[in-house]
């Protein structure tokens, strides 16, 4: 029999898709890189799984998995071999498990990560992990790019709110690691290695995840910012004040704003006057709104009087805050649909930000003249989104010509502060090249080493993360 029978048999016809209905799945989410694949395939439970990857191992083919295809380096597109099998995980989307007194869920990997939120938030718990994507990405993407977000400085990364998880490995065998422990010390931590591994490793079909209860006041301000370095001032403030009730801090670019304004003209900046910085400062409360209110007013007439603040705007309900939210939300769109750019999703400390961006800005003017600055990001995490687009004076034809330099500028910058060329979105194929020019030869040596253990015949994702 051929692998393609093979798998139908598996998984039923319908579930193997070809020609126009494989289409949407080679192509990644900024449209740089299209792939080829013998077929997707749907398997609905973890022993079809199981069955489609000892199918795929004993044919030789590389196994594709793919979740909600938000990957922003190219994690989840075959390569232009045709010799690949794209794994959707999209019918593994149950609940499998709510535990009120562990306070914590237990989730199929396709489930999307909005769905998620909602069944937490109905079963009276918070599920703290959030962003852009929510709507499309979901729980195995998440799990398999470390994805981070907007609550990372409360709540940590996706690694930090898993507690087990359920693993098809490479021979097709089912490791079933579902423990809701919270201390669990008996020899090497196989969860944190699946975690962050991009598909490399193995496929994940479900996971323990922790819940926490849902705050009892939320507030939200826009800041207006004349400088990184006030902005950072904020930060400092913030943390003193609210302590573990800070759960939100973004930094955005006057002019990412401008272009979200420009794109979507419904969405308007709070201000009057266009600040050069802008920042999204949210606290979550667990006694409620007039404690909430108090302590963020406070907090903020201290640092107006300390002239770290231009101006603010106070959300006074949950619409408002939505909108505050959506416009840093629509950075994203906005940059892909006005300019040709280039993503660097780096971290450096955070009291090295004000003079990373100084410098690099700097940096990036004087070698590529009219170079499109448009930074935003975690400030919280220590994690810039620091993307350059193309403009008037520094063209798309520029751009192409220049893309590899502008990409080490930035990236030999990062490390140069002691930071990371990927804070959260991984390495997919888009950075695979860029890995060995900042990873010490013995850290790369190991993790060889960690996917010759794991995945022998090399036929999980290859390619991506590593060569
Ligand atoms: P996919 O794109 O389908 O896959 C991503 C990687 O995970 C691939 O390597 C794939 O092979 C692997 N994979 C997927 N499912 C599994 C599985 N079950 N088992 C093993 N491997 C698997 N990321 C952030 O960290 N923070 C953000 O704030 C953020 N914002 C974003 C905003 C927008 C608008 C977009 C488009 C993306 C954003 N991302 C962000 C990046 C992306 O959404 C996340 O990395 C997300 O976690 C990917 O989930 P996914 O289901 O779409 O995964
Ligand atoms: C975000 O923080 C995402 O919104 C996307 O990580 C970052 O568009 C980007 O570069
Ligand atoms: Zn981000």
């Amino acid at each position: 029999m051929s692998l393609m029978s093979d798998l139908s048999a598996i998984v039923g016809e319908k579930n193997v898709l070809t020609g126009d209905e494989l289409a949407p799945y080679l192509t990644d989410w900024r449209n740089m890189a299209t792939g080829a694949a013998q077929c997707a395939v749907r398997p609905g439970s973890t022993e079809e799984v199981a069955a489609v990857v000892k199918a795929c191992a004993s044919a030789g083919a590389p196994i594709v998995t793919q979740g909600g295809n938000t990957s922003l380096v190219g994690g989840a597109t075959p390569d232009a071999s045709g010799q690949s099998i794209v794994l959707l995980t999209s019918r593994l989307n149950k609940v499998r498990e709510i535990d009120a007194d562990n306070a914590t869920i237990t989730v199929e990997a396709g489930m999307i990560l909005q769905n998620l939120q909602q069944t937490a938030r109905d079963a009276g718990f918070l599920f703290p992990l959030s962003l852009a994507a929510e709507g499309s990405c979901t729980i195995g993407g998440n799990l398999a790019t470390n994805a981070g977000g907007t609550q990372v400085l409360r709540y940590g990364n996706m690694r930090e709110l898993t507690l087990g998880l359920e693993v098809v490995c490479a021979d097709g065998e089912i490791w079933n690691g579902l423990r809701g422990l919270r201390k669990d010390n008996t020899g090497y931590d196989l969860r944190d290695l699946f975690v962050g591994s991009e598909g490399t490793l193995g496929i994940i079909t479900a996971a323990t995840l922790k819940l926490f209860p849902q705050p009892a006041a939320k507030c939200t301000a826009m800041l207006a910012l004349s400088s990184v370095e006030n902005a950072v001032a904020v930060l400092r403030r913030a943390r003193k004040a609210f302590d573990t009730a800070l759960t939100g801090y973004e930094l955005m670019a006057g002019v990412c704003i401008d272009m979200v304004h420009r794109c979507f003209p419904q969405q308007k900046p709070p201000f009057a006057a266009r600040p050069a910085w802008y920042a999204l400062l949210e606290t979550s409360d667990s006694e409620g709104e007039e404690h909430a209110r108090a302590m963020f007013e406070a907090m903020l007439g201290e640092s107006f009087e300390a002239g770290e603040i231009e101006d603010a705007v106070i959300a006074e309900n949950i619409g408002q805050s939505k909108d505050l939210w959506h416009l840093r939300e629509s950075i994203t769109l906005a940059q892909a649909q006005a300019v040709k750019s280039i993503k660097h999703d780096i971290s450096v400390p955070v009291s090295r930000m004000a003079e990373f961006i100084a410098t690099t800005d700097a940096a990036c003017q004087e070698r590529f003249p009219g170079l499109l600055n448009m930074t935003f990001g975690h400030l919280g995490d220590g994690n810039l989104h620091y993307n350059v687009g193309t403009s008037e004076r520094f063209t798309a034809e520029d751009m192409a010509r220049d893309y590899d330099a502008i990409y080490n500028l930035v990236h030999d910058a990062a490390h140069a502060f002691q930071g990371s060329i990927s804070a959260e979105h991984g390495i997919g194929a888009f950075k695979v090249d860029e890995l060995p020019r900042y990873k010490a030869p013995r850290e790369l040596d190991l993790m060889g080493r960690v996917k010759a253990a794991f995945d022998p015949q090399g036929l999980l994702n290859p390619g991506k993360m590593l060569r």
